[in-house]
């Protein structure tokens, strides 16, 4: 294809996968969608500016609006987080935890972090599976005992660990608690000191559950005893695609370092704009949204697990977060299902559960799903709507009905949800495509 061709094809691909969204059940635990407002500050002339440094300290010209906002959002985040520091420059999730690995600890030292069947995520992981830690900044790691029954990391187990890995002169310079399959709260209050008799910095990474941390509906990892946070801006916490920081006042230069310029040179100042929105978001509507996550998430387990589904964490309520994963094995793999789903526009992913790798099972054909309710709880679904999905995903999975009827009905069940809730302003439908070029010339 010549050029012009390609452009316009990729114009049009964009606007496909618009209008795709705009008739699906978006049920990926990592995602959600942002505001009008905060996609409007991607769109902006932030995103083609530099501001290397910090705020007022910058290495170019051209700041003068980018830095005030830049201080918005910081101080926003602080007030969201109740924290004495925070840095919200991190362009990921990654970038903020491997900014915790630079400034905490040097290639060579050991982490402890859950493995990734037990909710760990690829930036925890060792260097044999590329994991960042390993990978990039040389660590060493040691999962994390985990209880499946109770489904969260197993205290007692971790202590033991500890003392033999300290006997063994093994000890971790970081403990790396949160994850990406992450159902229930993890035990940093009963191990933060114990962990810190080691001298072992206490990073959380509450990259999935930020949104529901902000909203006061989780646990507070800075209260419990975590020395820093890290998080993506854009999964419970629903703003772009990055990452913010917060820590203790005591450990904010070191950030701020291996952030700048240890991790980023530009920081993606549209993004930066994008995350101060949401986080004002967060302060007005945060509460809200996150208790209605939470009862969205355990009403779909509960619905799932009476259709016979077979809902981990069934002893503790399934869950207690903004998602919940099955165990699928029953009726196929987690990829053939992931992709019977997607053909009736039910957008979720498979999931690596406890003891998969164990068992022979790899990712791409894992035994379990993880469902995410973050973006459908945003388009304002309640209960009822968490009932239906799981109606959906019963004819789906279990009688394996024919999709395409199915299909049709989840573009009607659709239609009633076309707009962003929990924002200041919504007039824009939740997927229209921001088109600023004229196709018709
Ligand atoms: N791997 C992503 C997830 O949890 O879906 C996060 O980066």
């Amino acid at each position: 294809m010549e050029a012009k061709e390609l452009y316009d094809n990729i114009l049009k691909l964009m606007k496909e996968h618009h209008n795709w969204f705009n008739n699906s059940i978006p049920l990926i635990a990592s995602e959600n969608i942002p505001s009008p407002a905060v996609r409007e500050a991607v769109v902006s002339d932030f995103g083609n500016r530099y501001a290397e440094g910090w705020p007022g300290e910058r290495v170019y010209a051209g700041c003068t609006y980018i830095d005030q906002v830049e201080n918005i959002c910081n101080e926003l985040a602080k007030k969201v987080f109740r924290s004495e520091f925070a840095d919200c420059r991190a362009t990921s999730g990654v970038v903020a935890n491997l900014a915790i690995y630079s400034a905490f600890s040097n290639p060579g030292d050991y982490m402890i972090a859950s493995s990734i069947p037990s909710g760990g995520h690829i930036s925890h992981g060792k260097k044999e599976h590329s994991g960042t830690a390993g990978l990039v900044h040389g660590l060493t790691i040691e999962h994390f005992p985990f209880s499946k029954e109770e489904m969260t990391i197993d205290t007692d187990m971790t202590k033991k660990k500890i003392e033999t890995m300290a006997n063994e002169g093994k000890s971790p310079k970081i403990a790396m608690f949160g994850g990406s399959l992450f159902l229930f709260p993890h035990p940093v209050k009963e191990l933060s000191d114990f962990l810190h008799s080691y001298n072992i910095y206490v990073n959380y990474d509450g990259a999935h559950v930020a949104g529901l941390i902000a909203g006061n509906q989780f646990q507070d990892p800075l209260r419990e005893g975590a020395d820093s946070m890290t998080m993506s801006s854009h999964k419970t916490l629903w703003g772009p695609q990055g990452g913010i920081i917060v820590s203790l006042e005591k450990y904010g230069e070191s950030i701020k370092k291996a952030i700048f310029p240890g991790n980023t040179s530009s920081h993606h100042l549209h993004h930066v704009a994008g995350k101060a929105i949401a986080l004002s978001e967060i302060i007005e509507f945060g509460e809200e949204y996150a208790k209605q996550v939470i009862k969205n998430a355990k009403m779909l387990a509960y619905s799932l697990a009476n259709y016979g589904f077979n809902v981990l964490g069934e002893k503790r309520g399934y869950t207690e977060s903004h998602q919940l994963a099955v165990n699928i094995s029953k009726y196929g793999d987690g990829g053939n299902i992931e992709k019977d789903l997607e053909k009736c526009n039910i957008i979720l992913n498979r999931q690596l559960l406890p003891g998969d790798i164990k068992e022979g099972r790899n990712y791409l054909h894992p035994s379990g799903i993880r469902i995410g309710v973050p973006e459908v709880t945003r388009l304002g679904m309640k209960e009822n709507e968490m009932h239906e999905i799981a109606t959906f995903i019963k004819k789906i999975v279990i009688d394996k009905q024919d999709g395409s009827k199915i299909l049709h009905d989840v573009i009607e069940f659709r239609k009633r949800f076309q707009k962003v809730q929990y924002a200041f302003d919504n007039e824009t439908s939740a997927y229209e495509y921001i088109q600023l070029v004229n196709r018709d010339k």
